[in-house]
């Protein structure tokens, strides 16, 4: 899994992908600078460093174009992703079949099996934005996730809402990749000072192969 030594930190590779104009790009830059950008489609990828607690790994995210033409580079992103952050345009119920086609894809690739899953209902601010309950549902993540760690976060790009409970979790899935339950995870949570105010649909299967474990 894709933790890099440095003499410093180590670092683990997030990869971010999503239908285009799911807003991966307004979201790194709204995390990173905490700036809201004027975005064009995303030809070839950007790659930030996120900062996090001393004791935990650094993320590098990875947010690559998911332009129709760009899908078949997605797979050269596969080696080395500790952890898979899927976009989702929760204001566009028409491209859900799409989304999930690309995400269930993705999902089937040798090199992300078992690679925690964040998938981050993005545009809530939106009036009739779908919920994390519906996506789940129509995303058919449960389905797609047997063996896998994931999440599903709602989270706004524009306002911020959500974005880094997002990603702290990821480092917590990290950090602690062999938790069963859910229950165990609200504990573990709660004990490392998490908030579990926003926690859904989360569920932990022990992997039937083995992680590299993170520090
Ligand atoms: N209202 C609202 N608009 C958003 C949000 N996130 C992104 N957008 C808008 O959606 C459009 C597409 O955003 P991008 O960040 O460029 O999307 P992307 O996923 O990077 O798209 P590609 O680079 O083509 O893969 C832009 O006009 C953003 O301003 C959000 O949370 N709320
Ligand atoms: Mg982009």
């Amino acid at each position: 899994m894709g933790l890099r030594g440095s003499k410093s930190k180590k670092q683990a590779q997030v990869l971010m992908l999503g239908l285009d104009g799911a807003g991966k790009t307004t979201l790194l830059y709204k995390l990173k600078y905490n700036e809201s950008v004027v975005t064009v489609p995303t030809v070839g990828f950007n790659v930030e460093m996120l900062e996090t607690a001393q004791s935990s790994p650094g993320l590098t995210v990875w947010d690559v174009g998911g332009q129709r033409k760009m899908r078949p580079h997605w797979k050269h992103h596969y080696v080395d992703t500790a952890a898979l952050v899927f976009v989702v345009d929760s204001w566009d119920p028409k491209r859900l079949g799409e989304a999930r086609k690309e995400l269930h894809r993705a999902l089937r690739n040798e090199c992300l099996k078992n690679v925690p899953l964040l998938v981050l209902a993005n545009k809530q601010d939106l009036p009739g934005a779908q919920s994390p309950a519906e996506l789940c549902r129509k995303l058919e993540i449960k389905k797609a996730c047997e063996g896998r760690p994931w999440f599903i976060q709602p989270c706004s790009a524009t306002t911020g809402m959500g974005l880094e409970d997002g990603f702290r979790r990821i480092v917590y899935l990290l950090k602690n990749p062999f938790k069963q339950t859910q229950e165990d995870i609200k504990v573990k949570m709660k004990s490392k000072g998490f908030t579990v105010a926003n926690l859904l649909w989360i569920t932990i299967h022990k992997p039937t192969s083995g992680h590299e474990g993170v520090e």
